[in-house]
Order: structure tokens, then C-alpha cells, then sequence
């Protein structure tokens, strides 16, 4: 039996939480992220408002109240999008029993149950019904022969949107599209193939595998495949492993204690806090250290057993940290927990 495959993702996800948590924001651009009086740090994520004046995920936070100064600028609110996450995947994992979360705002589900297009557009309607009416969240919906074509369409199909493109339509569907329209084809992959004059999937189909081969390596494989729609991997049910983690970026590099451990303190609270409220327990604490010029290191340490304790937290991670500041003299941009969660 051929696959139906559904890939749902949320629209402006964080900017749209944040609008539905505070209705006077509605209707005019909302950016999260960074603190644009800090000045440093990138967007998260801008609703359609925002993006109207070209600001976009990973922006630098500068440059966004540069293109639109009256912009609402609002932190990143991490516990409280990861709590509607779980809403909106609960709600989705009742429509198949076979789904894989993607990432906070995606999944995918196996539908070939529902045995042709038509069924399973209905049945997506239905997804994004329930999901409006019950979390007041718009989001954006691809059907296709597999998981690659349902991310595609979904990302096609924003914001609040619904598209389906059947195995008789993949050809047509792809062939116009720009290479970066692939996952995985990021712009460095894409800046090397407009050097073979290829700059549409349509154009990318004229590169035999072997070709692909020697320019990529053995990734060129997948890109061959991609580019002609094919994507045999499975719909994989399992909970991802969860963490959670927080992070902060400094208004100048430091090297005073004072402040590195003040801002720590702060993470740990908002971390403890979310374990307190969810009941959630941790054996792996992993440290994160930028230094100046964008050095990152991580350090991790794996508790002999699980623990929401918060004493132990403290004195965990602060062991962690206070290594980086022995073993590494250069003033630091940002420190940053994470921690795996055991439930
Ligand atoms: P996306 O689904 O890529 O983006 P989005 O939901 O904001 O917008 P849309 O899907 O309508 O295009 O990412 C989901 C969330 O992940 C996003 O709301 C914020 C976060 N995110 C970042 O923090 N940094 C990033 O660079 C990206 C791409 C996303
Ligand atoms: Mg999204």
C-alpha cells in the first residue's frame, strides 16, 4: 500500500504564543529573541507582521530593530512554548499511531490509513480545527508519498495553510523549486551548485549520482534522491529524548565572577523551576562556555542517580562551570545549562 505521509509545523511559533498570551500585541510585528538594548544576540523567530520588513529567524537582533524600530521585542518565554508543545503533540498523536516529533513545532504522522488524498485532507482539516479551537494556534499542514514531500509542502504552504501533493504531482511539485527548498540543502550547499550554473531541483536532475558524488561525498547520494522526491525513511514513534536547557548572553565579555555566577544562578532557578512545576528529575547536567571569538565549549557531568534537587543542581553545575573559568583565561560571552530530563 502506498504511504500517506502528514507533516504539520506551527506558524511563527514562539511570536505566535507570545500574541496569544498578550492580545494587545495583535496585529502588529512581534519579534523574539535577544534583547535589542543589550544589542547583542540574534531573533528566534518573527511573526508574518515582522517579516514583512524582512527580519527573520537568526537575525541579529540589531539589525531587526534597525528594519522595524516599533516592533514589539520580547524574551524567549522557553517553558512556556515547551508547555504548549506538549498540547498541540498530544493533540496531534491521537490522529495516527504512528507519528515522529520533529522539533518543538513539528511532526510528522503515518496517515496511510486513510487510503487516498482526499480522506486525508479531511482529516488534516480536522487536525487543524482541533488544534485552532482548542489552543487557539494556527499552523500549516503538507500531505505527501513521504516525508520529504510533506515537509516541503508544508513549508509551501505557510502560514495557515493546507497542501497536499500527490505521487502523480511530485515531478510538477519539485521541478521549479529553488535547491535550498530541499532539507539539508543549506546556502553554502547551495552557493557550490550555482557554481554549475544549477539554481532550480529541475536544474539540479541533470547531475548524474556519480557526479553528486564527487562533489558532496557520499551525501550527494541523498541529494539525488531528494532532488526526484524519494525518501523511503519511516515515520519513527518514539519520544525524543527531552532537555531543557537555558542560556545567557552577556552585555559585554566578563571575566567577573560577580556577574558570570549571578547570571548562572539566574539559569539554575528558571531550570529548577520548571522541574519543580513539570515534577521532572535530571541525572545529566551538561555546562555550556562561549568565550570571546565565538569559542564554544561544553562540559558534562552524569549524577550516580536522578535528582530534582535543586542544592544538588547548584553545587553540580557550578563545579562545571568554575573549571571553564580556571581553564580558559579569555573573557566569556555566554554561560548556559542544559539538562536531560528523566521525568
Ligand atoms: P520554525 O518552525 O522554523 O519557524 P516558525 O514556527 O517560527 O515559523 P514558520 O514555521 O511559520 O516559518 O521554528 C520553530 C521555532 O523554533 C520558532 O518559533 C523559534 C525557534 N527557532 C529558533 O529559536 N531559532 C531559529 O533559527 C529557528 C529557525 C527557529
Ligand atoms: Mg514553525
Amino acid at each position: 500500500m502506498a504511504r500517506i505521509i502528514l507533516h504539520l509545523d506551527m506558524d511563527a511559533f514562539f511570536a505566535q504564543v507570545e500574541e496569544r498570551e498578550n492580545p494587545q500585541f495583535r496585529g502588529k510585528p512581534v519579534v523574539v529573541g535577544a534583547d535589542p538594548r543589550v544589542g547583542r544576540g540574534v531573533v528566534s523567530t518573527a511573526n508574518y507582521e515582522a517579516r514583512k520588513y524582512g527580519i527573520h529567524s537568526a537575525l541579529p537582533i540589531f539589525r531587526a530593530q534597525k528594519l522595524c524600530p516599533n516592533a514589539v521585542f520580547l524574551p524567549v518565554d522557553m517553558g512556556l512554548y515547551e508547555n504548549v508543545s506538549v498540547k498541540i503533540m498530544d493533540i496531534a498523536k491521537n490522529y495516527s499511531s504512528q507519528w515522529e516529533i520533529g522539533g518543538l513545532d513539528e511532526v510528522y504522522l503515518d496517515i496511510s490509513f486513510a487510503g487516498d488524498y482526499e480522506k486525508a485532507y479531511d482529516l488534516a482539516k480536522g487536525l487543524k480545527a482541533e488544534i485552532l479551537e482548542k489552543e487557539r494556534l494556527t499552523c500549516t499542514v503538507g500531505i505527501g508519498p513521504n516525508k520529504l514531500i510533506a515537509k516541503i509542502a508544508s513549508s509551501r504552504g505557510k502560514p495557515n495553510g493546507l497542501l497536499a501533493v500527490s505521487p502523480d504531482r511530485v515531478v510538477a511539485f519539485l521541478d521549479p523549486l529553488e535547491v535550498e527548498e530541499l532539507p539539508g540543502v543549506g546556502p553554502k550547499t547551495a552557493e557550490r551548485l550555482k557554481a554549475f550554473g544549477i539554481k532550480l531541483i529541475k536544474e539540479l536532475k541533470d547531475l548524474p549520482k556519480e557526479r553528486l558524488e564527487n562533489i558532496f561525498g557520499k551525501w550527494g547520494r541523498g541529494i539525488y534522491d531528494k532532488a526526484r522526491g524519494i525518501d523511503d525513511s519511516p515515520v519513527v514513534s518514539f519520544a525524543p529524548v527531552k532537555s531543557l536547557g537555558r542560556e545567557q548572553t552577556f552585555a559585554k565579555d566578563t571575566r567577573d565572577p560577580d556577574i558570570i555566577f549571578r547570571a548562572f544562578n539566574d539559569i539554575i532557578e528558571d531550570i529548577h523551576q520548571q522541574f519543580v512545576k513539570n515534577s521532572f528529575s535530571s541525572k545529566t547536567l551538561t555546562v555550556v562556555c562561549r568565550f570571546q571569538g565565538f569559542e564554544t565549549h561544553t562540559k558534562a557531568k552524569t549524577l550516580e542517580r536522578k535528582t530534582l534537587d535543586k542544592k544538588v543542581l547548584v553545587r553540580e553545575s557550578k563545579k562545571l562551570l568554575l573549571r571553564f573559568l580556571l581553564e580558559n583565561k579569555k573573557p566569556i560571552r555566554l554561560v548556559g545549562l542544559r539538562v536531560k530530563i528523566c521525568g
